[in-house]
């Protein structure tokens, strides 16, 4: 999801980079957009509220070979402001975060009916004004599944949290080889994240946008940044699916009530007995209200999920 992409969707290496608040682009100008096909894998058509995730992962790994550093944590949005801009914040650590967002559409496109070759835009002239033009965008989802596009969010001054910033095997501040994987563990202790994974599992697939605002040009003025950004090996590469470096999704779901804990088929003493150990030691397929804490309201869940 680049203006200037003419290829879109099958290309062998996918970048992501910023804009630096220059008018007429958006500020996350280069998206990569992930596709997985989840039917088949976890059931479909399940309805929206059946689904629980407990734990999902993403992974990217990059072409480009020390071309941008190494940052494993959030960047204030101010700091993204072009240098000159009155309310720019000096960035407090080298490099730029990798970051990963749910996807919003325009312009009739859905999840649905999106694909890897979809066009960037619809509607206006992205030679003149790509702003808030593209079909899909990272977005952030709300409990109620109202989609909100944070391709702008530094000059709409959406302070966001993505679901995950990516992390490698490196030094903070590192130079980054190539071939290294970015894991992106999400944070599904949010109620719009649920509804997010909802959303796509009820329909049958998960859509990632993968967005850094790395600087897209070198500018020796600028110091200690970065010379460039980072550069990814889509599912198309053909070295990248020869050496298993192709983008992955891993989730852990919980696919309808929590009363058969143990998956068993039957509601008995041993479903009790499985909730409260993973309730007393804390671990995530307990915390069935999926808000990362476990107390009463969790206990009263499974209760409510095993009686009925
Ligand atoms: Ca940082
Ligand atoms: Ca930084
Ligand atoms: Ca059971
Ligand atoms: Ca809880």
């Amino acid at each position: 999801m680049y203006p200037f992409n003419g290829t879109p969707g099958t290309r062998f290496l996918a970048s992501t980079f910023g804009t630096g608040g220059i008018p007429g682009f958006d500020d996350r100008d280069a998206q990569f957009i992930l596709l997985f096909d989840t039917v088949g894998q976890v059931p479909s058509g399940q309805g929206i509220g059946a689904y629980r995730v407990i734990s999902a992962r993403v992974t990217v790994t990059v072409y480009n070979d020390e071309e941008f550093f190494y940052d494993p944590t959030f960047d204030a949005m101010d700091s993204y402001r072009a240098d000159d801009d009155p309310e720019h914040v000096v960035d407090s650590d080298v490099g730029r975060p990798i970051e990963i967002f749910p996807v919003g559409y325009r312009d009739g496109f859905s999840l649905a009916n999106w694909t890897e070759t979809s066009p960037f835009n619809v509607q206006g002239d992205p030679f003149t004004n790509s702003e808030r033009l593209r079909t899909a965008y990272s977005a952030v989802y709300s409990p109620t599944g109202v989609v909100t596009d944070v391709s702008l969010a530094v000059r709409d001054e959406i302070d966001v949290e993505s679901m995950a910033e990516g992390q490698a095997d490196l030094t903070p501040g590192a130079a980054v080889p190539a071939d290294t994987t970015f894991t992106f563990e999400l944070d599904v202790c949010d109620a719009g994240v649920q509804r997010y994974f909802n959303e796509g599992l009820n329909f049958g697939r998960m859509n990632f946008a993968v967005v850094s605002m790395h600087g897209s040009t070198w500018d020796p003025d600028i110091g200690p940044g970065d010379p460039s950004y980072p550069n990814f090996y889509t599912s198309e590469n053909p070295l990248a699916q020869i050496l298993g470096l192709t983008p992955t999704f891993e989730i852990t779901v919980r696919v309808g009530s929590a009363g058969d804990y143990n998956e068993d088929g039957h509601r008995d003493f041993f479903d009790v007995q499985l909730f409260l150990n993973d309730f007393s030691n804390e671990r995530a397929p307990a915390d069935l209200n999926s808000d990362c804490r476990f107390d009463f309201f969790d206990v009263q869940r499974f209760l409510n999920e095993f009686s009925n």
